[in-house]
């Protein structure tokens, strides 16, 4: 499947979104970037960002083993660095999260951003997760494989809508994001070990199939949990950060979690016992009635 979609099918700018077309787009392609919507939040996140990166690496020393690499104190996740690195290890999902970063969790709850996940989702909606922030350091910064995020939450029904934002001038140097449009329809596909976790298989995905989408601070790619994307190594003498927030319907639950094929596969074992009642987060828009017994 070469992409026959253009950037431009999905591309709107913010503060003149139509978002019924907005979400019509990302129903169709399972992305969307809408330009310049996070914008007011960079300064402030960027900086929480840094200070995060330095409280890891001065925390790296008390880092203890975890099958996906090394994880320090504050919940910074290391994998191995490339051969030629100033260290042995480099950061891979950076610890800040709405409940260490004032920032990141307002940004969550910025009103245009709701409105567009709404208009996809429907009235009721939960944030999913506490944040992340992927992070890739300069100078070969890892790259990750094409993959789905449903291969780490498979959920019960649509699933979470990710809202992937850059922090940094973000191009096809530094690690943009790549996404193969049309993707999402394609059901849940059976993810291999890479590198960077579950990933496809690039001999059947490779780059050539997704489209990358370049961008400045504050530009916020939607995507869907089974739209296929990644994004290759920064190649820049300069970090480049990236801040999800996830949403979901707020009746929607995970059903399968994994970050490996065999963690995963264990996870299935239990797809029955998987309830949404253990798995409640916080409304941003909507209301949840009781619904037990
Ligand atoms: O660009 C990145 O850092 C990768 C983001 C990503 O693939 C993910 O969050 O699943």
């Amino acid at each position: 499947m070469t992409p026959t979609i253009s950037l431009s099918d999905l591309d709107f700018q913010s503060g003149d979104v139509d978002i019924q077309r907005a979400a019509e787009a990302f129903k169709t392609h399972g992305a969307i970037v809408v330009r310049g919507l996070l914008g007011a939040y960079i300064a402030a996140l960027h900086s929480d960002i840094k200070a995060a990166v330095r409280q890891s690496l001065a925390l790296l020393h008390r880092a203890s083993a975890i099958p996906e690499g090394w994880r320090t104190p504050n919940n910074t996740l290391f994998i191995p660095a490339p051969d030629h690195y100033e260290r042995d290890r480099q950061i891979m999902v950076l610890g800040i999260n709405y409940h260490t970063s004032a920032a990141f969790s307002r940004s969550a709850f910025h009103p245009p951003t709701l409105d567009i996940v709404e208009a996809i989702l429907g009235p009721n909606i939960e944030l999913y997760g506490t944040g992340q922030c992927l992070y890739k350091e300069p100078v070969g910064g890892h790259p990750k494989h094409l993959h789905q995020d449903s291969a780490y939450f498979e959920h019960r029904y649509e699933g979470p809508v990710g809202v992937l934002t850059y922090v940094v001038p973000t191009d096809l140097d530094n690690g943009a994001l790549h996404v193969v449009p049309g993707s999402h329809k394609l059901g849940q596909l059976d993810h291999i070990d890479t590198f960077s976790h579950l990933g496809l298989d690039d001999g059947e995905w490779p780059w050539e199939r997704a489209l990358a989408i370049p961008g400045q601070p504050g530009d916020a790619i939607f995507f869907h949990v089974k739209t296929v994307h990644g994004s290759k190594q920064n190649h820049s003498d300069k970090p480049r950060p990236v801040f999800i927030h996830r949403y979901r319907r707020a009746d929607d639950y995970v059903v399968i979690r994994g970050t490996t094929t065999k963690n995963r596969a264990e996870s299935a074992k239990h797809l029955a016992t998987e309830k949404k009642e253990s798995q409640h987060s916080i409304m941003v828009r909507g209301f949840r009635p009781y619904n037990g017994t």
